[in-house]
């Protein structure tokens, strides 16, 4: 997709998909990586790490920012906007281990609001700019742990909103809008640029593979600074 296309698609979806952002020979790498920290893993952790990050000792290694920083994905979301974001200074590592069914589409959500165990205090907000997904491995196959996102609710959530403020989204819930979700197929080295105000979630993953990806927050900074301003103005930092 070029980069004309990524903002277009942005604009009016909420999302754009990249493939081939980083080479397959990368991903598997950093695979690798995950594989060996998660052998020893503490299984009383999964559901910490499910909210938050697994492998908290990898996230701010070179292999893992890279999968950022020497991507597309950093490029293209330079192009979009007025400024450069500063890079991230760690990714979350989010795996998705085989599930029993029913099958069931997942309820979607914004990031950057308190919810279960993740590490944004009560009665605060932790806005960005784009949530980056780098795929690590194939999910060619609905419900296979895909990434999925609620088209074009972007603009139904900054509505939101603005006509109900931070109260309208409990626990960071998104609206669902009327386009049916899509589940993102992807092959190891495809990645995803978000919107902050897309709704997302993952699917359930009945396969017998783990879906591995690894997301950035891109703009968290500057969100940081910007709060009010990224929550009110759809386009805030775009070139528009
Ligand atoms: O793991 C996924 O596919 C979704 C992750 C997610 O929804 C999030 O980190 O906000």
């Amino acid at each position: 997709m070029n980069l004309i296309d990524v903002s277009a698609s942005i604009k009016e979806n909420g999302f754009a998909v990249l493939r081939g952002a980083i080479s397959k020979r990368k991903a598997e790498s950093v695979r690798g990586m995950i594989d060996d920290s998660i052998a020893d893993m503490d299984k009383d952790r999964h559901s910490l790490y499910q909210d938050t990050s697994y492998c908290p000792e990898l996230r701010a290694t070179p292999e893992i920012t890279s999968l950022y920083t020497d991507s597309i994905c950093k490029t293209s979301v330079a192009n979009l906007l007025e400024f450069t974001p500063e890079d991230p200074k760690r990714g979350q590592i989010a795996l998705r281990f085989k599930e029993s069914g029913p099958l069931h589409l997942p309820r979607p959500h914004i990031d950057g609001f308190p919810y279960g165990n993740n590490v944004i205090p009560r009665d605060s907000i932790s806005p960005f700019l784009f949530l980056v997904g780098i795929f690590l491995s194939d999910v060619t196959e609905e419900f296979h742990g895909n990434f999925t996102v609620f088209p074009a609710t972007h603009k139904l959530n900054h509505q939101k909103y603005l006509l109900e403020g931070l109260g309208g989204f409990p626990g960071g819930s998104s609206e669902i809008g009327s386009t049916p979700p899509v589940q993102i197929c992807a092959e190891a080295g495809d990645a995803i640029i978000c919107h902050y105000y897309l709704g997302h979630a993952p699917a359930i993953n009945v396969s017998a593979k783990t879906r591995y990806a690894v997301f950035f927050r891109i703009g968290k900074a500057e969100g940081r600074i910007h709060q009010a301003e990224i929550m009110k103005n759809l386009w805030f930092g775009w070139r528009v």
